[in-house]
């Protein structure tokens, strides 16, 4: 079903490809070096729908945020989503990360409070990480607890629950620290918070006021910047909040336009039809850096598996025109219980990287000339000639010299795991 063609035909369309984009002005070898640099960071919670392996003391709480379908063989602990992730990366292309939440931290059977967490219950993690020759990234998990059932946490009007999560924050940095100083390279840790109302809350003041206040005391605490890098996302709606979020776009760009976290914009997080591509420009005029979750939104959910669509193209093209992308950390962000979570992975890591390609294929010089000179019937001629560009042919042959399956090939493998493994659970 999934026949590949062989080395030397890979490498003949490629040729021709090749030959194809330079008479655009695109030099598609400079193009793939580029390629290789550039990390995306898969999200550790697409293998086993958010749950972590924390080991509970009381009462099992949800909320924030929801994984629904019912695929057999989720991961259940390290050792599991560790495997798992090592298969979904020899399907992938190119430089990865892993980011984890502090959900995954390992214990053994010892329940270990959030706020109490330190880098030696990342130490199984971190030494994985070293072996595949990945860099790790950071969460603190501010939902799926008990102290987060009121719906509010570091906005929270107790103050026991909002210490206790300024303390879960404090030693969450201190953890991406460790990442950092391990790993010689910073980790980024990025701060979301489920916090928000259900329905027409009378206070939407107060919540934001200590956010702010809450995130300034995460933020003071020390923590060596070159290794540990915040960063803060917002959303316009959840489950449980749809009508009122605290940690808004408004309240981050707020936030982060006087201090010095970066922003995180996750394209699932806006107006169903408002994307985020415009914002880039705007947003990197004043801030070094910017972290993309990048994710796909449908109705009301934003947490699906990410696809090659214009969304994702847009996002990259505005990135490659503006060279930001060494300004940018892309990072993933859904998750499907609903088909095999591997496969997921890889389908988004895959697309996400595709994206990236595409754009760096773009013979954007020309197209610039053409706007300048006043020519915009060339330019959208050009843009849509470019989408019929034997692109794949630069996608396969970027796969074949990574060292991965080609085209459909990695569904083969896909399913060897599926019935050899993950079934098997
Ligand atoms: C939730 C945010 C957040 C989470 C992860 C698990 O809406 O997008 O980034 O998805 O932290
Ligand atoms: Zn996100």
């Amino acid at each position: 079903m999934f026949t590949p063609l062989t080395d030397k035909q890979i490498e003949q369309r490629y040729e021709l490809a090749r030959e194809s984009y330079a008479a655009l002005g695109t030099d598609t070898e400079a193009q793939l070096q580029r390629l290789e640099r550039i990390a995306v960071s898969l999200h550790c919670w697409q293998g086993d729908d958010v749950a972590g392996f924390e080991v509970k003391e009381g009462a099992v709480s949800g909320g924030g945020i929801l994984a629904t379908g019912n695929y057999p063989g989720r991961a259940r602990n390290g050792d599991e989503l560790r495997a798992d992730a090592e298969k979904a990366l020899s399907l992938i292309p190119g430089k990865g990360r892993f980011s984890l939440h502090a959900i995954y931290a390992e214990t053994g059977s010892k329940p270990v409070p959030r706020d109490e967490l330190e880098p030696r219950h990342f130490q199984r993690w971190m030494d994985w990480a070293r072996s595949q020759g990945l860099r790790l990234d950071f969460n603190p998990t501010y939902f799926a607890h008990p102290l987060a059932d009121s719906g509010y946490t570091l906005s929270s009007a107790n103050d026991t629950v909002r210490a206790f999560w300024i303390r879960h924050g404090i030693a969450c940095r201190r953890i991406a620290e460790a990442m950092g100083r391990a790993q010689a390279s910073s980790a980024v840790i990025n701060h979301w918070v489920p916090d928000g109302a259900k329905d027409s809350p009378i206070d939407r003041w107060g919540p934001r006021r200590r956010l702010a206040d809450s995130l300034d005391q995460i933020l003071a605490a020390e923590a060596d910047a070159r290794l540990c890098k915040d960063a803060v996302e917002a959303k316009l709606f959840g489950i449980g909040s749809e009508d009122y979020v605290v940690g808004s776009h408004e309240f981050y760009m707020g936030y982060a336009l006087t201090r010095k976290p970066m922003l995180c914009l996750d394209m699932g997080h806006f107006h169903p039809t408002e994307t985020i591509h415009d914002k880039l420009s705007a947003i990197l005029q004043f801030k070094p850096e910017v972290l993309l979750h990048v994710s796909r939104g449908i109705r009301w959910d934003s947490d699906h598996v990410v696809i090659l669509n214009d969304d994702l193209r847009q996002v990259f093209h505005e990135l490659a025109r503006g060279d930001a992308l060494a300004r940018t950390h892309v990072a993933l962000d859904y998750f499907d219980a609903s088909m095999n979570r591997v496969g997921a992975w890889v389908i988004g890591t895959r697309a996400a990287k595709k994206a990236i390609l595409y754009a760096l294929l773009e013979p954007t010089v020309t197209l610039q000339a053409l706007e300048n000179a006043g020519d915009l019937a060339g330019k959208l001629g050009l843009l849509e000639e470019l989408k019929t560009m034997p692109f794949g042919a630069v996608w396969d042959c970027f796969c074949l010299r990574q060292g991965v399956p080609v085209g459909g090939a990695w569904l083969r493998e896909l399913q060897a795991y599926d019935a050899g493994v993950i079934r098997r659970r």
